[in-house]
């Protein structure tokens, strides 16, 4: 068929007019809001659940693996479920401040909206320990920031004293909204698959995502909408998991800052849902993260940033555990934007640099 010139013929084989206006208005009977409620979105959700050919091989025996890409959100990362929520519960109390500890993701998050809603935003962070595409976004947002000498676990005691004794609500994920919607996108991946996966593979900080998608999973069965639920097997950095070893880590070392967290705020929540679930919480060294990192970016086109890439690591770590044509999905909660220093030392690409700008000598260092 030879391509329309005619524009109304192109108008007419445009796709159906996208009407997402983001999780709370596609959810609304699921969640705590009212007609009164003021919506503060980006029209976050509808993230693609992509099928991961290089990490099924991998897995073999019939086994379906998927990414539920939620670095495609408005600032990167899944945390814009739970802030479009939670901004919009805070706009709702009359508030004009909001705080947050953060090792990124959660500030640049809280300031787009908090900002969008017309409110403050402070944010908490530990000093030399945020990627660098995570700060500019809060700089650009237009945050107040606040980096202190000490750790994440530092900086969310200090903002939950804060918001305490001063007029300003804290959006950490202690915060019930914010669950409330991050559950949304449990939601979505049983729209797309038809029915819940076998198993729910996620990185854990504070351990407040895998709480909310369990909560998600669990609604969406009692309301027959699934007819199961999902293992739910929770991964952590193996310099930085306080939930596998069972103790607070003092000082939390990992490639993955995003988790960079030894003492998780969701930890009772989270043991319930390991327990409820018959799922399991694993440890997965930073080589094992690089190498997850690497199979996405160079086999599936897919740039994650090193902490969502644990969840496919900690999959491939179970290979043999894994039951055979089962579903699984993997939870990739941040873009690999947000941390380009990781991309740029760890990758198998070749870079020439510095080369001559010269047909001859260009041709040859190709190989040609
Ligand atoms: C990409 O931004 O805690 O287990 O302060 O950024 O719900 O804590 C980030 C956490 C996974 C862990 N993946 O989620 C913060 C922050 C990415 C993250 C997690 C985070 P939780």
């Amino acid at each position: 068929m030879a391509f329309p010139t005619n524009l109304k013929q192109l108008f007419n084989r445009a796709p159906k007019k996208n009407n997402w206006a983001g999780l709370i208005e596609a959810y609304r009977p699921w969640l705590p809001v009212t007609k009164k409620t003021p919506v503060i979105s980006l029209y976050e959700g509808a993230t693609p659940l992509l099928p991961v050919k290089s990490i099924s091989d991998r897995i073999g025996n019939g086994v379906q693996v998927y990414v539920k890409y939620d670095g495609l959100n408005p600032t990167g990362s899944f945390k814009d479920r739970g802030m479009t929520m939670a901004i919009s519960k805070a706009k709702e109390a009359g508030c004009e401040a909001v705080i947050c500890a953060s090792t990124g993701n959660t500030s640049a998050s809280a300031a787009a909206y908090a900002r969008k809603g017309g409110m403050k935003a402070f944010v908490i962070i530990p000093d030399g320990y945020v990627a660098q595409g995570k700060l500019a976004q809060a700089l650009v947002y237009g945050a107040e920031i606040l980096s202190i000498k000490g750790n994440f676990d530092t900086a969310l005691d200090i903002v939950r004293e804060l918001s305490e004794k001063y007029p300003i609500t804290l959006v950490n994920s202690v915060n019930p909204f914010r669950l409330q919607g991050q559950k949304t996108a449990a939601f979505e991946i049983i729209e797309n698959l038809g029915n819940a996966p076998d198993w729910l593979c996620i990185p854990m900080g504070n351990a407040g995502n895998i709480s909310a998608y369990w909560m998600g999973f669990q609604e969406y069965f009692s309301a027959n909408k699934s007819k199961k639920l999902p293992k739910m097997m929770g991964f952590q950095a193996s310099g930085s998991a306080p939930l596998v070893i069972g103790k607070t880590v003092e000082e939390p070392e990992t490639i993955a800052t995003a988790i960079r967290i030894g003492n998780p705020v969701n930890k009772e929540k989270a043991l319930l849902v390991k327990n409820s679930s018959n799922g399991k919480f694993l440890s997965v060294t930073d080589s094992e993260i690089i190498n997850a990192y690497k199979i996405l970016g160079k086999e599936e086109g897919i740039f994650c940033e090193p902490a969502s890439a644990s969840s496919v690591a900690g999959l491939l770590k179970l290979k043999d555990e894994v039951p055979k044509n089962s579903k699984i999905v993997c939870v990739l909660t941040g873009n690999g934007l947000k941390d380009p220093e990781c991309a740029i030392n760890n990758n198998d690409s070749i870079f020439h640099s510095g080369l001559n700008p010269d047909i001859n000598s260009i041709a040859k260092t190709m190989g040609f």
